[in-house]
């Protein structure tokens, strides 16, 4: 190690931790990220931290991560932490589309990118993120409205109930348009109930069971914006007497292993796969702005569908 590092260092050592710590692994070679997660609301959310933990460590990069608790204030003030701390580079998965104009200006004027993982953001000034990566919620949606129509075996008017994810949240309104787009072309598919299960299984239960108590057995299909609020109806619909996947047609998104359980146990007919393991590609895109490489504006997860007739041969290739 050569005088002018070893000084840097000696002379960081003196200074508490918390203060020079960005300071320290940059005098370490280190790339510094700052990471808001929306929390910990579902099994895919559990996935996906556990890959960008793995992947900042296998990258040999700083990452401060910081969960929000579903809270949009909580990603702010941890962006802005971020931003006090003069990390090298700030991601997150924003929890809803809107409200992000203002800390996002703040990144920019401390001239410190951000990478949009997961989900996207409404903000009109693109400039204020280098790239997003995430899936594409409307085809989710669409490749789940087109099992619907392509494997609907009764005949007659199909009365359609939905869990949405959280409200104002990227996925639940692009999976709500995706869905919708490719139903209306039978108009014998009506969605008859539609309510938030935020994306987690006790909401998902709780709704399903006011929709069973609302329409009882007038309910032909479940369409879940992800599978734990699938599993959490699945309860409900067993609770209430009815077969899942057979009285009511049931499909989800994530393909979480929960799902592939349900699948097996022949209570889910369907989940389209939407990854969660953003880690390695987001830790690839840190270390490619670092090195002042330009990254695309759009990184798109490619994604497959899953159908109860091939979870068991898929469910041990499953790597969440
Ligand atoms: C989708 C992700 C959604 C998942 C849910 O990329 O944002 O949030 O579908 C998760 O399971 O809670």
């Amino acid at each position: 190690m050569n005088n002018t590092r070893r000084h840097t260092l000696a002379a960081l050592a003196a200074v508490p931790a918390a203060l020079a710590f960005p300071t320290l692994a940059r005098a370490q070679g280190k790339i510094v990220l700052g990471f808001s997660q929306i929390g910990a609301e579902s099994e895919w959310r559990t996935a996906n931290t556990e890959s960008i933990k793995a992947a900042a460590k296998e990258h040999g990069i700083e990452l401060k991560f910081s969960d929000a608790q579903q809270k949009q204030e909580n990603q702010i003030k941890a962006i802005r932490s971020f931003i006090a701390q003069k990390v090298d580079v700030i991601a997150f998965s924003p929890v809803v589309e809107s409200g992000w104009g203002t800390v996002l200006r703040e990144a920019k004027a401390a001239k410190i990118p951000v990478i949009l993982t997961d989900r996207a953001v409404n903000e009109k000034d693109d400039s204020l993120w280098v790239t997003f990566m995430g899936s594409d919620f409307v085809e989710e949606g669409r490749k789940s409205g087109r099992w619907l129509l392509e494997n609907y075996k009764g005949q007659g008017d199909v009365n359609i109930v939905e869990l949405q994810g959280t409200v104002g949240s990227a996925p639940a309104i692009d999976r709500k348009k995706g869905f919708e787009e490719i139903i209306k072309a039978q108009p014998r598919f009506k969605i008859i109930r539609s309510q938030t299960g935020d994306f987690t299984r006790a909401k998902g239960k709780e709704v399903m069971e006011a929709f069973l108590k609302a329409e009882g057995k007038k309910i032909n299909v479940l369409y879940a914006h992800n599978d734990d609020m699938a599993i959490g109806a699945i309860q409900a619909i067993e609770e209430a007497g009815l077969k899942p996947a057979k009285d009511i047609i049931i499909i989800s998104i994530d393909a979480v292993k929960g799902a592939f359980e349900a699948m097996m146990a022949g209570k889910l007919n369907v989940s389209v796969e939407c990854s969660p393991l953003l880690g390695p590609q987001l830790m690839q895109a840190v270390k490619d702005l670092k090195a002042g490489k330009t990254l695309p504006r759009r990184i798109v997860t490619e994604e497959g569908i899953f159908p109860m007739e091939v979870a068991a041969k898929e469910f041990p290739k499953r790597k969440y």
